[in-house]
């Protein structure tokens, strides 16, 4: 297994859309498994392909050690409202609130290749939807009011030349901790 680069704001394919995936490959799979060590690593709860330079859609997610893969992943179902902090492992130390629907139903398909269903609420509602957003090049500060996403650019632009040609390369990662902010956006 291998760890993955990881792409940062300003990178382009965080802003191309994904190609829906026809066949699951053996590729597929060792993607699949190189996006968890990066993850884990990277000490987060989701990794959508784009973030490590690559446009298939498909994602993973493991929140509360339910490590699951998403392929072709579809909100199908959403119910209320809540509001929650995010972080990108692509906008490091860059947080901020949004509003997204609590509950969700998702349509995936499974590295089996078969098609399945599942039902979310919580930071795993949350984290569904941030993964696929990423499949669809929408980032979480795209959902911040003008001057909390002002804010949140204005920490990122503070923080981005650590990352060149825009790559956090976690072997030399110069936020080790990932420790929540004293502020919020
Ligand atoms: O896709 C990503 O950038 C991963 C991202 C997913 C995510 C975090 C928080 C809310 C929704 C989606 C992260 O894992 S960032 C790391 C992080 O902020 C975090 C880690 C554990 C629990 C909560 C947040
Ligand atoms: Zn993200």
């Amino acid at each position: 297994m291998s760890v993955l680069d990881i792409r940062v704001l300003g990178d382009p394919i965080l802003r191309e859309d994904t190609k829906p995936v026809d066949e699951i490959t053996e590729s597929l799979r060792l993607l699949a498994r190189n996006m968890f060590e990066t993850m884990y690593l990277a000490k987060g709860i989701g990794l959508a392909a784009p973030q490590v330079g690559r446009s298939e859609r498909m994602a993973v997610v493991d929140v509360e050690d339910n490590p699951l893969v998403i392929i072709n992943p579809e909100v199908v179902y959403t119910e209320g409202k809540a509001k929650g902090e995010e972080g990108c492992l692509s906008i490091p130390d860059v947080y901020g609130d949004v509003e997204r629907p609590a509950k969700v139903r998702v349509r995936a398909v499974g590295l089996d290749g078969k098609t399945f269903e599942i039902e979310a609420d919580g930071l795993f509602a949350r984290c569904l939807q941030h993964e696929i957003d990423h499949l669809h090049v929408k980032l979480f500060i795209d959902y911040l009011s003008v001057l909390r996403r002002r804010s949140a650019l204005a920490k990122w632009a503070k923080e981005k030349d650590k990352y060149p040609g825009f790559i956090r390369r976690l072997e030399d990662d110069p936020t080790p901790n990932h420790e929540h902010p004293d502020e919020e956006l």
